[in-house]
Formats: structure tokens, sequence, C-alpha cells
């Protein structure tokens, strides 16, 4: 079997069956875990002279973890700069926050050089290369520079945006015709592969044959090289989900939100604290659920967990504080002696507590503006009580909603429709709760993590 060479921005600090692991994570020590391989990525550090540093290589059992750190400069340019202020919002169609500079450009292709040299030695002809996400999408052309010719395959976990929004990107057509260097692109849904097939053919970075199914397209880039580009919706581990959710709902944590609630109806989000997540609509949506409906006064609360992400970047810390001042507000014009509606917690938690919390929780509310998947939606429909289920409230702009069609879906600027939504979840009869979360949990039994991770290496394999 030939060895799996996983490349991403940061290789995350995973101790198997620690409960903190996400999905993600362990999805990828699997596939690694089951082939062999290695995990190549920055290791959180910051150091002056990390240019002239060799990898550092930590093996458990079949896995290798290579793990480098970056120097100031590159975290500040290629990380805070270039990835997370140019990139992400615009893959999120956020033009109205992405900073373009061509200081940070030059940082990207810098650190992807970088990657592709520290990695090169570790590479043989027969590996499989899969790499994540926005900060690497160039690492493949790097690679091939450097003479490998291995399978290459990347996949992106946030959305591809429509090409009137990209085209404002000026390397947008470098950066898509870099991605053509690989042999498989992954994204998550139809709307995302449809958006990047436009891009290369209004760029001239390739021709595109698009499968009558719209989940796959064969690309031939302008040098020759073929490309699929295909649909490979994430999933979570809903088995083991659904497991450590019914045992949670006996939990301590479970036990003491529960007694803290005294019978009220609980509403949950559990999000980064991100502005692509939505969060000061949906607090104004809730706020339009407890003025036009006065009956949920002291009768529901709204548990917002936000663990702070990417703290050093602007806009991250501007949505803090708006966020902070929201709630604020909310909480100092409605609450009363014995009731608090909004319980906004900026830290994270266990797996397991969260998922005793999602159990716990009547209505789960994921309202992000644009998102890749979002795998929380998920989480919530797996946790739930099958007998006396929970409804998800999900926005049409997550990735997520092409699957969950059952879940009660907004649009998550109209907050006037989500309140309506929220209220109408609070009040829905028993039967229809459980024939919609039957719907969903069915689907999601069958598209887990285990599938994704084995569609995508089958294919990158080149056995579909
Ligand atoms: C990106 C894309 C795509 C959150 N708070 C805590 C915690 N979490 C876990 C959730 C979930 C994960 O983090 C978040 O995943 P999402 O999919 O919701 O969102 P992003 O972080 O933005 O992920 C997204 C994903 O990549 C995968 O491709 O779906 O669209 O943006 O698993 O449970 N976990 C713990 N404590 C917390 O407080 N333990």
């Amino acid at each position: 079997m030939n060895r799996l060479i996983i490349i991403s921005n940061r290789v995350a600090p995973v101790t198997e069956g620690k409960s903190q692991a996400g999905g993600l994570a362990v999805a990828i020590l699997e596939a690694l875990k089951r082939q062999g391989g290695i995990w190549f990525g920055w290791n959180g550090e910051i150091e002056e002279s990390a240019e002239a540093t060799e990898p550092i290589l930590k093996k458990a059992g079949n896995i290798t973890y290579a793990t480098m750190p970056l120097s100031r400069r590159d975290h500040d340019e290629y990380y805070n700069g270039y990835a997370n202020a140019t990139l992400w919002p615009l893959l999120h169609y956020r033009l109205d926050l992405a900073s373009f500079d061509a200081a940070t450009y030059e940082a990207y292709r810098r650190v992807n050089a970088l990657f592709a040299e520290k990695v090169t030695p570790l590479l043989r002809d027969q590996d499989l290369v899969w790499v994540h996400d926005y900060h690497l999408m160039p690492l493949g052309q790097e690679l091939r520079r450097r003479g490998h010719g291995q399978r290459m395959g990347f996949f992106l976990h946030t959305p591809w945006p429509s090409p009137e929004i990209l085209s404002a990107l000026p390397a947008m057509v470098e950066l898509v015709e870099s991605l053509c260097a690989y042999d498989l692109i992954g994204f998550h849904t139809r709307d995302d592969l449809g958006c990047f097939t436009q891009c290369v053919a209004t760029s001239g970075a390739g021709t595109v044959e698009m499968a009558e199914d719209g989940a796959s397209a064969c690309i031939t880039a302008a040098d020759g090289h073929r490309v699929e580009a295909r649909v490979f919706p994430i999933s979570i581990d809903t088995t083991n989900l659904e497991k450590l959710a019914a045992q949670a709902a006996q939990s301590e944590a479970t036990q003491r939100l529960r007694d803290s609630l005294v019978g009220r109806a609980l509403i949950v989000g559990v999000d980064r604290l991100d502005y692509s997540k939505g969060l000061p609509q949906r607090f104004t949506a809730f706020q339009e659920l407890l003025d036009r409906y006065p009956e949920n006064l002291s009768a529901v609360s709204f548990l917002q967990i936000a663990p702070p992400s990417r703290s050093d970047v602007t806009e991250y810390q501007q949505i803090r504080r708006e966020l902070e001042t929201m709630a604020g507000h909310i909480n100092g014009h409605f609450a009363d002696f014995d009731w608090v509606p909004i319980r906004y917690l900026n830290r994270s938690f266990g797996r397991r507590t969260l998922a005793g919390f999602y159990r716990a929780a009547q209505v789960g509310l994921v309202t992000p503006l644009r998102d890749g998947m979002n795998l929380v939606a998920k989480e919530y429909v797996a946790a739930q009580d099958p007998d006396d289920p929970g409804v998800l409230v999900l926005s049409r702009f997550a990735g997520a909603a092409r699957e969950l069609e059952e879940a009660l879906q907004v649009n998550p600027y109209d907050t006037g429709e989500v309140a309506e939504c929220l209220q109408r979840a609070l009040h829905m009869p028993l039967a229809e709760r459980k024939e919609r979360h039957a719907a969903m949990l069915r689907h999601l039994r069958t598209h887990d993590i285990t599938r994704w991770r084995e569609d995508y290496v089958a294919a990158l394999a080149g056995h579909p």
C-alpha cells in the first residue's frame, strides 16, 4: 500500500483517544495509521531561524510527524496576512474585509516554496500526497517544480466563491493555475465545484468537461496535465458521536446545565469566533424572538459557545468586541433577576461536554453567512436522543444545507425569518421532530467521516 503524506498548515497536536481531538484530525490519523506515512506542517512555534531549521521528526507506530517552526515575519505575512486576512474573507464572500498587499502574497508563495523544500527529502516515488486547505494552494506546483511526479491531491475546507468575487484577487489566475498541478482537487459541494470550474474556464487555466451529475469534472490544464475536480462532502464520526452523546446525557456537566435551566428550553450555538459564522445576526435574531414572541421571556435560554480564534487579526478583535456589546445589551434589556437570556462563553469545552450540551438543547442554531461545510450542524443531529430529538435551524449558506435537507433552513441575513424558525422549532410537534431527525441521521450514518476519507484516498490512488 502506498504511503500517505498529509501536508497541512498546522499539524494538530493530537494525542489519540484524547477527547479534544476534532473529527478531521482523527480522520487524518486513521488514514495515516492504515497506510503508514507522514504528517507534515507547522508546529505552532515561532523561531527566527525557522528557514534554516530542518523538520523535527517524531515517529509513533507507522506515522511520522514532521513539523517545523515559522519565522515571525512568515507568521505575520503568510499566516495572519495572506491566508487569514486575504484568502479567508474572500473565500467567504467578504470582499469588504479582504486586504490586498503584494508583500503578503509574496510571503504566501515563499512559505509554500519553503514547505516544498523541507518536505522534499522525505518523499518517495510511490507516495500519495494529500495537501489540505487554502494556506497551501500553490504547494503542489512547488513540488512539481522540484521534480516530484507522485499522485498529489488537494482538499479545500472552505467554500470556493463565484468568479465575480474571486476576480478581485490580483493573484486569482496564478492560484487557479497552480491548483491545476494536482491530480485531484476536492470540494465540499457541487456549488463550490461549479464555481471553481467557472474560474478555470474564465481564467484560461484549462478546459473543463463537467460530469452530467455535476459532482465531478475533468480539467485539462494549459500544459496538457489532466486533473480531476470532485465533490467529497466532509462529515463526522457519526456512530461515535451518537454513543458519546448518549453517555454524556448523564454526565455531571450536562446535569449541571439542565439544573441551571430549571425547565426552560435551550437553544445552543457552537462556533469558532469568526465573522463567517454570522454571530451578530444570530444574536439579533434571538433578540427578535424575544421581542416578537414574548411568551419566550423567562422561558428560553440561548447558550453560545465561541472559543476565540486568530486573535492577532484586527477583524477578529472587532467582532469579539461587537458580540460582547450585543450580549451585554440584550441581557441588560431582557434579563430578569432569575433569568439571563444569552449565555455567551468565549472558551472551549471537551468533546464529551459539548456532546452533552448538544443533546440537552431543544434547538441547534447554526447560521453562518458562509461555511464550507459546518460540522457543528452534523454533530448536533448525531447527538440527539432519537426518541425526543431537538430541531436544527441551519443557514442555507452552509455546505451542510445541501445534505441536511430536513433541517429548518434559513437565510441568516434575514433575522426575522430566523426568529420565526426558532419559534417554529421550539414548538414543533414530536412526530415532526422525529421524522426530520431520523432522515438526517440516516444520511449521516452512511455519509460519515470514514466514507469521506476512503472516497478521497481511493480517488487519489486512482481507484475511484
Ligand atoms: C473548517 C470550515 C468545514 C468548536 N468549538 C469547540 C469544538 N469545536 C469543534 C466543533 C467542530 C469543529 O470544531 C468546527 O468545525 P466547523 O466545520 O463547524 O467549522 P471550522 O472550524 O470553520 O472548519 C468548515 C471544516 O473546516 C471541515 O472541513 O466544515 O466549513 O470552515 O467539530 O465541534 N470542539 C471542542 N470544544 C469547543 O469548544 N472540543
